[in-house]
């Protein structure tokens, strides 16, 4: 009974699997449905429960993206009345978005585990919401995810060239499905309750004010969420919604909404920016010669692709930018792993853990 009810909010079998541990303590599966600094919102068999980690989770975590995350199933003591759950631990997560976090700090953050479908949203009402390349930087972390992206543009009602605008869009990513939508109108959004359904998650991620809260307001029918007013002169959104929060929509889906990033850093490496450009990386293959720089070299594909205007050079650049922010990055992970000997020793441990499951090392 209780696995069929859970299963309404995505329980699985493979979160069945990751609770097994937890099963024998006197322990409970709840899913997070709310996050604000270090406060959790659990939803149980049993009801919602305010909840916060314990004190040996927060001894035994190596980093901020072991803490829960909106989406993320953890096993907890159940919140008696008038008290408060106490998460041990977050099981196993399906995939989730990191973003490193804003700033000098060389730490990733998760924005939503768990999540079956995103929309990755953009606003067609000029100035700067509507960015070919942004699309691009949430498609390297939707591969990180295991998520499927979907590109949602919104605000049709503002907008008179929508065709082109989908175009764009299929140039850099041929097969995934684009909606052009109105919060305001309701245009499109029984397209976008489509992809939700029973147990299958949705998270809405995109810049400040693109109307991810409008539009989750036209998905639930009501007017729940805060939506914000834009600036006149740039349409750039105020920063409205501030927690990441799911919701269940009438259809018996789910959808997480995310507050607009001011940068969004990558997190990831070179298999998701592969993925994403596997169009650049197939020519690159097709050069002359396999170290091909794809400066001046004869016989370059690449080159010879731009010239004849089959590969978009702004994509091109945007594909080598993302690369050194990538290669960058691990860097920066490297020297981090090596100065800090707690993370060093989890590194080591989970080599060794690795290495194991392959046999090559015996047990101790
Ligand atoms: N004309 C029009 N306006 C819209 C539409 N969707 C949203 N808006 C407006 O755009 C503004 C921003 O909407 P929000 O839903 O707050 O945007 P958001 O993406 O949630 O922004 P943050 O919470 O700051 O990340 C609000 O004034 C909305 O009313 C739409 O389809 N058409
Ligand atoms: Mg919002
Ligand atoms: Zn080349």
């Amino acid at each position: 009974m209780r696995n069929m009810e859970l299963s309404q909010i995505g329980w699985s079998s493979f979160f069945e699997a990751g609770f097994a541990p937890y099963a024998a303590e006197d322990l409970v599966p709840a899913r997070v449905i709310r996050e604000d600094r270090g406060r959790y919102l659990l939803l149980s068999t049993a009801g919602e429960w305010s909840a916060l980690v314990s004190g040996a989770f927060r001894h035994s975590v190596g980093s901020r993206c072991d803490f829960p995350a909106v989406g993320d199933w953890v096993a907890c003591t159940g919140g008696a009345a008038g008290a408060e759950a106490v998460i041990r631990a977050v099981l196993p997560r399906r995939g989730c978005f990191r973003r490193k976090e804003a700033g000098a700090r060389t730490e990733a953050q998760v924005v939503a585990a768990n999540v079956d479908t995103v929309f990755v949203v953009s606003g067609l009402d000029g100035g700067r919401n509507f960015n070919l390349r942004r699309i691009e930087r949430y498609l390297v972390l939707c591969r990180e995810s295991a998520a499927a992206p979907v590109a949602v543009l919104n605000k049709a009602d503002l907008c008179e060239a929508r065709d082109s605008f989908v175009a764009q869009v299929r140039t850099i990513a041929a097969a995934m499905p684009v909606h052009v939508v109105s919060a305001v109108t309701g245009e499109g959004i029984g397209a976008l309750l489509a992809c939700a359904g029973p147990g299958r998650t949705l998270a809405l991620l995109g810049p400040s004010g693109v109307g991810k809260s409008a539009l989750i307001n036209a998905m639930l029918g009501a007017e729940r969420l805060v939506t914000g007013e834009v600036r006149a002169d740039d349409r750039r959104g105020r920063h409205t919604t501030t927690r990441r929060e799911l919701f269940f929509l009438p259809n018996g889906g789910m959808v997480i909404d995310t507050p607009g990033m001011r940068e969004l850093q990558l997190w990831g490496d070179d298999e998701s920016l592969s993925k994403t450009f596997a169009d650049v990386e197939e020519l690159a293959r097709q050069c002359r010669f396999r170290d091909c720089r794809h400066l001046d070299e004869e016989g370059c594909a690449v080159r010879q692709a731009i010239g004849e205007g089959t590969l978009d050079a702004a994509r091109y650049d945007s594909y080598l930018r993302l690369q050194r922010e990538l290669a960058h990055l691990a860097r920066r992970r490297d020297e981090k792993t090596r100065s800090n000997p707690k993370a060093r020793w989890k590194d080591i441990a989970k080599r060794r853990r690795e290495l194991k499951k392959q046999s090559r090392l015996p047990d101790g």
